[in-house]
């Protein structure tokens, strides 16, 4: 199969996000514009889910400063083909780093969903688990079956990374389910619920 085949996908993107999410400890989360934002609130709205409402290309950047400056805490960056792609060069920066800490799962639809549904290049079978292993990651895969799903949540929470899954998901718009959107009061809930009530300047 190669890496362009969403025709094919049967995985649902709100179900994976809930497997994933679903007791989730103190993992700090953080999730790239759009409908990976909507999918994880989706699982439920969590202060120490960190849900990006612009700043396309730069989940991953955000999840390796988290991790670097958290060595003790497990992250995890939740994001879109589209978005992943433009911050391809994040992939080559964290296997410089290879925080053993991050996980980044790009839910793949193989389209820009959030503006009308455009073939990204992982329609033409670019293969991004293919270049998070060439750029160093410990463990990078695809994940086309809801069998797979438990080991990826297994890896997410306790396996040396830097950990990177490129889940094949249907083609499918889910009801929008908005996180709270005022970045300012994100960013002191996050840090609250981090470094406690004190720690916030
Ligand atoms: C710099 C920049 N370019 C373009 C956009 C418009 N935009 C918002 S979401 C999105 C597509 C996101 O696609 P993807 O990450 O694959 O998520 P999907 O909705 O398909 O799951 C685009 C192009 C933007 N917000 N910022």
């Amino acid at each position: 199969m190669s890496g362009s085949d969403v025709d094919a996908a049967v995985l649902d993107r709100r179900k994976v996000v809930a497997a994933l999410l679903d007791r989730r400890g103190d993992l700090l989360v953080v999730t790239g514009l759009g409908s990976a934002a909507w999918d994880c609130a989706a699982a439920g709205d969590h202060p120490l889910t960190f849900p990006l409402w612009g700043a396309m290309g730069s989940a991953g950047m955000i999840g390796l400063g988290l991790a670097l400056a958290q060595p003790s805490r497990r992250v995890l960056v939740v994001t879109g083909d589209g978005e992943m792609l433009m911050g391809l060069g994040s992939l080559a920066t964290i296997g410089a780093q290879r925080p053993e800490n991050l996980a980044i799962v790009v839910l793949d639809n193989e389209r820009y969903g959030e503006t009308g549904m455009q073939e990204s290049h992982t329609a033409y079978g670019v293969d991004l688990a293919a270049i998070a292993t060439a750029c160093g990651f410990a463990q990078a895969r695809i994940i086309r079956h809801e069998a797979e799903v438990p080991s990826m949540r297994v890896g997410i929470h306790e396996a040396g990374g830097p950990l990177f899954y490129q889940v094949k998901i249907k083609r499918e718009t889910p009801p929008l389910v908005m996180p709270p959107r005022d970045g300012a009061a994100l960013r002191i809930r996050f840090r609250e619920a981090l470094l406690g009530k004190g720690a916030v300047a």
